[in-house]
């Protein structure tokens, strides 16, 4: 199997969801983001000039936006460059909203993510924007939490994807502790005499560049590899498809706390019928939010 690259002329938003939505096929579209100002501005030059001060931390070091670009251009080479970089958009950039709109590209709706249900940040529906040197490598395969459907937008530089077809999930080992993530430490030299499944295992690996959206649907496995500097931005899309598959997940993650998971849950079975009875009256959400 390969991911297929499509223009954004050859695709409507119906064709999306009935050829990738429904059926979970990844896609990557060359040019969806073209509609964001962000396209082709976003670079270390412009961080540096417009945001130079910014700070974020990975794990226990905090970096600014200045030194982050420093790390990932090789400038700075006292210290290792950590994968991934993260800047929470609307929390630690929200200057960059404006820029990133609509979010969901004409393509990514309807989202529930964008109505005011599910907007607070507790849904693992961040927009994050993703910074990496040459040879980052996100560190493990996994699946994204609640079964939200990830779009990751390159901005800048080159990023190597590895997705793995549905229902292959034996071959991956998921990590018992913490199943949304394979315990296979170094797939481009697995030990297979620990992991003999693997091999049944049928990883595609590809490049996207500047300009390219990647769609990763719900449920599928994937990995990422930063091959130089690379900025990109990503968001999620939950609705009426991968809604079920969410509550399920809104309530186990919880469920240390059975009277918080009962609320939580509540909340959300609620939300979601008011999200589809948004859809069925057409509503268009405020596409600012992600
Ligand atoms: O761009 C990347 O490094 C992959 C990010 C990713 O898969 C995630 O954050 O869930
Ligand atoms: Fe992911």
């Amino acid at each position: 199997m390969e991911v297929k690259r499509l223009d954004a002329a050859d695709i409507t938003h119906e064709q999306f969801i009935e050829e990738h939505w429904k059926p979970g096929i990844p896609l990557v579209f060359k040019n969806a983001s073209k509609v964001w100002k962000a396209n082709g501005i976003f670079s270390p030059v412009w961080f540096r000039t417009n945001y130079g001060d910014r700070k974020t931390s990975v794990g226990d070091t905090e970096y600014t936006m200045r030194e982050v670009m420093d790390l990932i251009e090789g400038k700075d080479t006292s210290r290792p460059v950590p994968y991934p970089i993260k800047y929470w958009i609307q929390s630690q950039l929200p200057e960059l909203m404006p820029m990133l709109t609509p979010i969901n590209l004409g393509y990514a709706k309807p989202n529930w993510l964008e109505s005011s249900w599910f907007a607070r940040g507790n849904w693992g529906n961040q927009l994050e924007m993703f910074i990496g040197g040459p040879g980052g490598k996100f560190p493990y395969i996994h699946l994204d939490y609640y079964h939200l459907s990830a779009w990751i937008n390159q901005l800048y530089g080159n990023k190597q994807f590895t997705v793995w077809p549905l229902g292959q999930d034996e071959y991956l080992y998921p990590d018992p502790s913490d199943p949304w993530k394979s315990v296979i430490p170094d797939f481009e030299h697995p030990d297979l005499g620990k992991y003999p499944l693997y091999a049944k295992s049928t990883p595609i690996t590809f490049t996207i560049g500047a300009g390219e959206t990647l769609f990763i649907p719900y449920g599928m496995w994937h990995t990422a590899k930063s091959l130089e500097p690379t900025i990109s931005v990503a968001f999620d899309l939950l609705n009426a498809r991968n809604f079920p598959e969410f509550l399920k997940d809104v309530w186990d993650f919880r469920n240390d706390n059975k009277l918080k998971a009962a609320a939580v849950t509540s909340y959300a079975v609620f939300g979601g019928a008011m999200c589809k009875l948004g859809d069925m009256l057409g509503m268009e959400r405020s596409s600012t939010r992600a």
